[in-house]
């Protein structure tokens, strides 16, 4: 994106008050705004107290030494214990943690007592292996519990986890393991995908490298592995240890873990998150986004543990806060379409955190399928991952939170390492498709490509003007990288890679990544917001935009559209008029194209530059980091290429 600020296209007038209910009772109340944005470090360090720390800090941050922050200086702190211990140790040992749930139809209970043994084996486990504080351990499981185990253990005894996508290519896993130089990778036999065991130690095998002294395997499936004598079986090793293990305290500043962005160019990052800000930032957030009442919530955050949605707020947000949770091995459609419904009423679940992806493609699939189970029990939904379109937050309030339920749509990185700017349940009137306010203590705003901020009703880049407890830290072996990458746009701002806009309340609405902006007859014009129209037309499922070379208007407007039922009936010109009056005339698509699936990654994000090479008419590059490549060939299919 360039020159002129994003315009500003989209109107959308619907509000949602809260539920009085919900407001009477809610965590956050408005003065939380006002308390932060008189003394913001004084706002973290009282969330900071929401934890058990072994030693206190002296200084809430230090920014001596910008972009590099110490948060919470000279405090010491053990995850693990925070997340396991302290809850058995106040007699909520027989609370269920975990509800977790396979593919198959196999269920366990975890309770915080069970997740406390499990946790302080594998600790010890870890140590008979020669794993020490500071060591790296990359992970490579499918949605089990010991994958959550696994990284309290390395969190307890301070080893550094990455943990790695079970769908990734053994490429992908090897530079993963060779840029943290980990010294044990864990692992299982396989997990079940769409009603088939799917393999992963194979992929290890090819993957290890020098560094790697052990691999530790979980049995889930069941099914044949080749054997090594580095090779080493959960159950073999952790069943015998000790159920006793001290967690020793870390200092706020040791690194917890690694998660790799995947990137459109280039190796990809490790960033790098630490411990004692990070967990003050993911406790908090979960509490005051989610409304948690951990006594009575039953919480289900739907994303892959290998995504960092998983780290923050499958593991260490909702264990910090002792919540019960729901986790699921398996795809959505197996064995039924019926399937995330049928668990949120098995399991009385209250809050829901998805992602618009899944949202957009129960819509295709039908109303009639989540009417048939009672969703009476939810009470907060959540979005995250892409901006949400205003239809899709529409029917996922209407038809799976019956129209009672707020939809808080969180933004926020694997960078920001939790929520950043996100409605509060209790609080905020809603708008579809706005992520509304940064959330209290966080300073976002939108600026010009002269890092002025941009007045109401007006469109630009997200920046985020102060450091935040759970930011990145830096990226893994490459201090030079982080400051390049995310600091060197305009001094002192951090640069998000994202379009937004202000509406004429101050609102903030995220337009999507700048690199994906298209620069039509010299006006900047959001993908987002044209996907966002085309959803809005009753015959279209999903949306995906891209700006293709054109000689005469310099880019064009390329949409590659799923239809909604039959495809012999979407008129194509019909959609590129609806376009046209949504957003005016220069937003008109040049051409849709109809497809049956769009190109996406493991956590949902559209790849728009595989679409870009179709519209641009060149053979499609890289598609490694696609959840399933088999689409392209299903689209080139349908588009008879
Ligand atoms: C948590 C996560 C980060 C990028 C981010 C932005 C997009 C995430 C969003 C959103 C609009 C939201 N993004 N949440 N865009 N509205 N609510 O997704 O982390 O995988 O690192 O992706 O995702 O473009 O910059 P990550």
């Amino acid at each position: 994106m360039s020159q002129d600020a994003l315009s500003n296209l989209l109107q959308e007038n619907r509000r949602f008050a809260p539920p009085a209910e919900l407001a009477a009772a809610a965590n956050i109340t408005e003065d939380a705004y006002t308390r932060a944005s008189e003394d913001r470090l004084a706002f973290w360090a009282e969330q900071a107290e929401r934890l058990t720390w072994a030693k206190p800090w002296t200084e809430v941050l230090d920014w001596t030494n910008p972009p590099f922050a110490k948060w919470f200086v000279g405090g010491e702190i053990n995850v693990a214990y925070n997340c396991v211990d302290r809850h058995v140790e106040a007699g909520r040992g027989d609370k269920v943690a975990l509800h977790w749930e396979g593919e198959p139809g196999d269920t366990r209970a975890i309770t915080y007592a069970d997740l406390k043994r499990e946790v302080c084996k594998a600790a010890n486990a870890l140590g008979e292996l020669g794993v020490v504080k500071g060591d790296r351990v990359a992970i490579y499981m499918p949605m089990i519990p010991e994958t959550a185990i696994a990284m309290l253990a390395c969190a307890r005894i301070g080893a550094t986890h990455s943990v790695v996508f079970g769908g990734f290519s053994v490429d992908a896993l090897r530079t993963r393991i060779e840029d943290a130089d980990a010294k044990l990778v864990i692992t299982a036999d396989g997990g079940y995908r769409r009603g088939a065991p799917s393999a992963l130690k194979p992929t290890v095998d090819q993957a290890v490298t020098k560094s790697v002294e052990n691999v530790l395997v979980v049995r889930r499936t069941g099914q044949e592995v080749a054997w090594t004598d580095r090779d080493v079986w959960w159950h073999d090793l952790v069943d015998r240890q000790s159920e006793e293990h001290v967690p020793e305290a870390h200092d706020a500043e040791h690194p917890l873990f690694i998660l790799y962005t995947s990137g459109t160019t280039g190796k990809p990052k490790g960033i790098l998150h630490t411990t004692g800000g990070y967990l003050t930032q993911t406790a908090f957030t979960h509490h005051a986004v989610f409304d948690l009442k951990p006594e009575t919530d039953v919480y289900w955050c739907t994303a892959d543990v290998g995504w960092v949605t998983g780290h923050s707020y499958i593991v260490y947000g909702p264990l910090a806060n002792g919540a019960t949770s729901v986790m699921y091995e398996g795809t959505p459609d197996t064995p039924h379409r019926g399937r995330w419904w049928e668990i949120v009423q098995k399991y009385g679940v209250t809050i829901l955190y998805t992602a618009p992806t899944a949202i957009r493609t129960f819509m295709k699939w039908g109303d009639d399928i989540p009417a048939q189970f009672d969703l009476s029990s939810l009470r907060v939904l959540g979005s995250v991952g892409e901006p949400i379109n205003p239809e899709a937050y529409v029917w996922y309030r209407e038809r799976i939170g019956g129209g009672r339920t707020p939809v808080v749509d969180t933004w926020w990185q694997t960078e920001t390492g939790a929520i950043m700017i996100s409605p509060l349940p209790g609080i905020t009137h809603g708008k579809p498709g706005a992520a509304m306010r940064p959330l209290p203590g966080i300073s976002a705003d939108v600026v010009n490509d002269e890092a002025e901020s941009v007045p109401n009703g007006s469109g630009g880049f997200l920046v985020l003007r102060e450091p935040w407890p759970s930011m990145l830290r830096t990226v893994w072996g490459d201090d030079e990288r982080f400051v390049q990458t995310y600091w060197s746009r305009w001094p002192g701002l951090y640069f998000a890679g994202d379009g937004a806009k202000k509406d004429d309340d101050g609102d903030l609405w995220l337009l999507g990544r700048v690199d994906d902006v298209m620069l039509v007859s010299g006006h900047n014009i959001s993908t987002t917001e044209v996907e966002s129209a085309l959803v809005s037309h009753p015959k279209v499922a999903e949306a995906a935009v891209v700006g293709a070379s054109d000689p005469v208007t310099g880019q064009a407007i390329a949409a590659f559209v799923i239809p909604r039922g039959d495809a012999g009936d979407v008129d194509v010109e019909e959609l590129r008029g609806h376009v046209a009056q949504h957003l005016g005339p220069i937003a008109k698509p040049r051409q849709i194209l109809l497809v049956p699936e769009l190109p996406k990654t493991r956590s949902g994000k559209i790849v728009r530059r595989i679409l870009q090479d179709i519209a641009e008419g060149r053979p499609t590059g890289d598609a490694t980091t696609l959840a399933d490549p088999a689409v392209m060939d299903h689209i080139k299919q349908a588009l008879g290429l």
